[in-house]
């Protein structure tokens, strides 16, 4: 297992849109386990391979607050969406930007675990608004861009001034 890089906003390849896996191997495996050591690393609840510049439909998440719950989402596909609900939403890729979004309140979904079995679940609250973040993630979406462009132009001008001043 290892620490991967995280890809910062605007970096194109958080635009790549990921292939679906169909080899369940070591490789694979191995993979996912750094992808929850690298979001557990970050304090976050979810993370995408296209975060770590793998476009590839694997996604780690755990929302417990014991942190001792991960569930590996591999190809997930959502069912079915229902309701409406606002709430407010960070990004490891989008660091120090939270913003509300409007996201369906319940999902049905599903996903193969690591050794390719299908698993189907139904998420509500905080679970529910992570699914579906992590989802656009592997199509090349983020959440800031469900706000106004200026908005969002004004977070890439920060996030680009504070890569500078980083590299200085
Ligand atoms: O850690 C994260 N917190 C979060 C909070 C509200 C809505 C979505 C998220 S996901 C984010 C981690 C991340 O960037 N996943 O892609
Ligand atoms: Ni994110």
């Amino acid at each position: 297992m290892s620490i991967l890089d995280i890809l910062y906003y605007p970096d194109p390849k958080l635009r790549d849109c990921a292939k679906p896996v169909e080899l369940f191997d070591q490789q694979l495996a191995e993979f996912a386990d750094s992808m929850l050591e690298t979001m557990y690393h970050s304090s976050g609840i979810g993370l995408a391979a296209t975060q770590v510049g793998v476009a590839k439909r694997v996604v780690v998440i755990d929302v417990s607050e014991e942190r001792d719950q991960p569930q590996f989402l591999i190809n997930p596909e959502i069912l079915s969406l229902e309701g409406e609900e606002v709430s407010e939403e960070g990004c490891l890729s989008v660091p120090s930007v939270y913003e509300k979004v409007t996201r369906a309140e319940r999902v049905r979904f599903r996903a193969q675990d690591k050794s390719g079995d299908m698993v189907e679940m139904d998420a509500e609250g905080l679970l529910a608004v992570c699914i579906q973040h992590e989802l656009d993630h592997l199509d090349g979406k983020l959440f800031i861009d469900y706000l106004s462009g200026l908005k969002r132009q004004r977070i890439r001008k920060k996030l680009e001034k504070e890569a500078r001043l980083a590299q200085a």
